[in-house]
């Protein structure tokens, strides 16, 4: 065999560029390095021949293998020798073999390749892990023991919105397959099948997608669990109970062998603990248990987070109590979208009877639209793990873009004392677009936080920028100058991944954002410049002078804003389209005004100089509505929607208030119940003094709640939604808007 010795330099460089090889690239990390003999590297061989049982080789751990660089060949000297626990092919292997399910012994060097795993999936993440220690034509001598922490990992495609596409769910379950995770939750909540029409069987070419889903998942080692939402209309008899089976088994007839039942955001009926419990109960009786071949059912409560449990009421308890064992309960913390922490598995696993089942709320952004979510995977406690049944990620309607989280999720989860999030992260850049993954990089640090949001969840972003963002606003001219540099930079990684055709999904989802994101770097480098001649008097004429490059900023800011209403480009939910929102674009707003200010000292001039003011905020006494942020896009206000149930308590009030007079022009707003008008009061603060504005349905079938003709005209400075009805209600919050004149 071909030796080749590498020098320290050329590993270093090995390293650092897109070329990723050797253990230290592997998704999940291992778990144990049993032998790493030296930084020698050797030319994988072109053939290898298998030792092997044939059911393996004639089924997906043949197929797996195939996927690896030698070919196989009758013969060879170098031999890869494949098998599971208390196989004969792999016996001389036993005492290295892990004793925890999906674990394996992987043993490369140059006298051949052993994977043996504990089980079946075990053998297929060694295979896994074989394959990426080889894809780079060279391996180093290692051996490995590898097992996961968490025993059910993966996703839940959980989200409202557009579900994802054929097409995606077939990458994400091999990218599952890839990164060793083995769970995918079918839940898109706008899926029709899935909630709407729970009872009606899919029409035959929805019907065949999944039945394809389930086979690849199969070959992926992944569970495939079809999710079912009942609760919003299920009536707790007989007949429901039965359509539901009925749904079940049409389902298990297209292949699925893996089920879950949602009851989370709906309030009436379907809220009840027993009856939940009773129908749940049911099913796994008479039809999980029956089959034989189906995995353990998964429920999500309605009560899914400690902020919403009711102890009281004991929703929780009656649930741990009566639930069959083996049903799996979800739960996503402490809140809606929170990390996980040890605290709050103690406490709900004390009230389920059980080790929760975590759903996190992250990366998904199905409640902050306009932000893309690009940034690490951080805050999780790590050590829970002895603590949850499975944790699955809910991610983003971008399934593509999700990749960069959901690699963070896999190595998490497998490998969780280990887990470093930085570098996790920098890796998984590499891996979805090694071609251009610098830019991807420096686009990405734009695009982390999630913004002002009625979860009040939010992430770090622009840490490494706030110095220079800090001594710039300061007037340090040189920290200027590397502001103007990060707009260069970031407009650069723009431009170079609009162009980038190697992973042209993840360029489809980002375009919108990577438009906006030139723009802003356009802003900054424009406001950089307005910085630099405000304060200077220059007697020649100049094209560059301060007044054109403000014209020039103020055609950006609208451009933004066109781009954020541009209905070709966006789905009707869109909100808007947002990037660098923590440091980048306020730091360049504050030096337009700055900028502006100075020109207008200097020159008595009186341009304006506000960048960009939102005179609105809201306060509320209704805990769920407190942190909706507002936004102005013209004469439109409109209150972000909340996606879950909302709690309103009797006699509580939500206020949008306005920090001078404005003159109202129209309002309505859809709570997402029919017939509710009645139990609200609306009135606006004129001059001083609530002023009653009459509520009205123009339907029965219609929930949008519209406002008396009074309301036109009027000009007051904040308005108020009490609750009048005596007793809570139970709303959604779906859309809030009001037009001034
Ligand atoms: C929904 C989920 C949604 C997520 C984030 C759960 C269990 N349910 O508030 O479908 O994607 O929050 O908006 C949820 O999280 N309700």
């Amino acid at each position: 065999m071909n030796k080749k010795i590498f020098t320290l330099g050329i590993l270093l460089i090995a390293a650092l560029c897109t070329v990723q090889a050797g253990y230290w690239s592997q998704n999940p990390r291992y778990k144990k390095i049993l032998w790493a003999p030296a930084e020698v590297w050797y030319d994988v061989p072109a053939q290898w021949s298998v030792v092997a049982a044939d059911k393996y080789m004639n089924g997906y751990i043949g197929e797996a293998i195939k996927q690896a660089k030698p070919q196989i060949a009758e013969g060879q000297k170098y031999t890869v020798t494949l098998g599971v626990k208390g196989d004969k092919e792999v016996k001389k292997y036993k005492k290295f073999i892990p004793k925890q399910a999906e674990g394996y012994y992987l043993k490369v060097s140059q006298e051949g390749v052993v994977v043996a795993g504990s089980d079946e999936r075990g053998l297929f993440y060694g295979i896994q892990s074989l394959i990426r220690e080889m894809e780079n034509g060279i391996y180093e001598e290692v051996a490995v023991a590898d097992w996961p922490d968490v025993p059910f990992r993966g996703t839940v495609e959980g989200f409202y919105g557009t579900p994802w596409s054929h097409e995606a769910r077939l990458s994400q379950l091999d990218f599952y397959g890839k990164n060793k995770m083995n769970v995918y939750i079918y839940g898109p909540k706008d899926d029709p099948w899935h909630r709407d029409k729970w009872r009606v069987p899919y029409p035959e070419a929805e019907a065949n997608r999944i039945a394809e889903l389930v086979e690849v998942a199969k070959k992926n080692y992944v569970n495939f669990y079809w999710a079912i939402h009942p609760g919003v209309d299920i009536k707790w008899n007989n007949e429901d109970r039965d359509a539901l089976v009925a749904k079940l088994e049409k389902m298990y007839d297209l292949g699925v062998r893996a089920f879950a039942v949602f009851f989370d955001d709906i309030w009436g009926e379907g809220t009840k603990a027993d009856k939940q419990a009773e129908l749940l109960n049911y099913v796994d009786n008479n039809f999980i248990q029956k089959k034989k071949d189906v995995a353990p059912l998964i429920m999500c409560p309605t009560e899914y987070n400690r902020g919403w449990a009711n102890e009281e009421k004991g929703y929780l308890r009656t649930l741990g109590s009566t639930l069959n064992k083996g049903i799996e309960v979800m739960w996503t913390g402490n809140s809606v979208v929170a990390c996980i922490d040890k605290a709050t598995m103690e406490w709900i696993n004390e009230r389920i009877q059980r080790k929760g089942y975590i759903w996190l709320n992250f990366p998904v952004n199905d409640f902050v639209r306009d932000h893309m979510l690009m940034g690490p995977l951080y805050g999780n406690g790590k050590d829970i793990a002895p603590l949850v049944s499975g944790f699955v990620s809910n991610p983003m309607e971008y399934a593509e873009t999700s990749k960069i989280s959901l690699y963070g999720i896999a190595d998490y989860c497998w490998n969780m004392d280990a887990y470093e999030f930085e570098a996790n992260w920098h890796k998984s850049l590499r891996r979805i677009l090694p071609s251009n993954y610098k830019a991807l990089e420096i686009f990405a640090l734009y695009n982390k936080d999630l913004g002002p949001n009625g979860h009040g969840f939010r992430r770090e972003e622009g840490e490494e920028l706030q110095p220079t963002a800090k001594a710039a606003i300061e007037g340090d001219a040189a920290a200027l100058e590397a502001l103007n540099q990060k707009c260069n930079e970031l407009k650069l990684a723009c431009d170079l991944l609009l162009v980038d055709d190697t992973n042209p999904q993840l360029i489809h989802e980002l375009r919108p954002w990577l438009l906006q994101g030139k723009l802003l770097a356009d802003y900054g480098n424009i406001v950089c410049q307005m910085k630099k001649v405000a304060e200077k008097k220059t007697k020649e004429y100049t094209f560059l002078n301060f007044e054109n490059l403000y014209a020039q900023a103020r055609s950006i800011q609208k451009q933004m804003y066109d781009n954020e209403n541009n209905k070709a480009m966006l789905h009707p939910y869109q909100t808007g389209i947002k990037l660098g929102t923590k440091v980048l674009l306020p730091t360049i707003q504050t030096l337009f005004t700055q900028a502006t200010e100075s020109y207008n000292k200097l020159n008595g001039k009186a341009l304006e100089t506000a960048a960009d003011y939102n005179p609105f905020k809201v306060k509320s006494t209704v805990k769920q509505l407190a942190l909706l942020p507002v936004s102005v896009r013209g004469s439109d206000i409109t209150v972000a929607s909340a996606l879950e149930v909302i709690n309103w308590q009797a006699g509580g009030e939500f206020v949008v208030e306005s920090d001078r007079p404005i003159t109202f022009q129209g309002m309505d707003f859809n709570f997402g119940v029919n017939g509710v008008a009645k139990n609200f009061k609306l009135e606006l603060l004129v001059d001083g003094n609530w002023r009653e504005v009459s509520l009205l349905h123009y339907a029965d079938n219609d929930p949008v709640i519209h406002t008396g003709n009074e309301l036109g005209g009027m000009t007051a400075s904040a308005l108020r939604i009490t609750n009048i009805s005596g007793t809570e209600q139970q709303v959604y919050f779906k859309n809030f808007k009001f037009i001034k004149r």
